[in-house]
């Protein structure tokens, strides 16, 4: 009985080190791959009659964060090419989330009217490899 007791306190301690061992290591992986595929947060100002920046460049396969603002009224973005779309209402920060599939170039416009310059309000994202 004491003997059978003794090995089972061997088994769980073997297995308890493994246990360990294995989180260690996913914990490592875990950081290296967070790094890799870091979020490109990429900001990105609005105003009568344009973006600022209009032109962005970004990495295919990695997350984008488009984070939005406007520094006068209500402006909208329209990225057709990438199904996507917000508003950027005046006074705090919108974010758009997607990942670029494939390189090319995407053009964006704003589809909230807002003056006699809304036609010409428009940029430019760039995805490379
Ligand atoms: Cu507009």
């Amino acid at each position: 009985m004491l003997r059978q007791l003794r090995h089972n306190d061997t088994a769980i301690g073997a297995s308890a080190a493994v246990f360990c061992s294995l989180i260690a290591i996913f914990a490592c992986l875990g950081q290296q791959s967070a790094q890799a595929s870091a979020d490109q947060v990429v900001k990105i100002s609005a105003k009568r009659f344009a973006y600022s920046p209009d032109q962005v460049t970004v990495k295919k396969n990695i997350p984008v964060i488009l984070q939005l603002t406007s520094t006068d009224r209500s402006h909208g973005i329209a990225i057709p090419a990438l199904n996507l779309r917000s508003d950027i209402p005046a006074g705090k920060v919108t974010e758009l989330r997607f990942t670029p599939q494939k390189s090319g170039d995407y053009r964006f416009y704003c589809d909230v009217f807002c003056g006699d310059g809304h036609d010409g309000m428009e940029g430019k994202i760039k995805v490379v490899d």
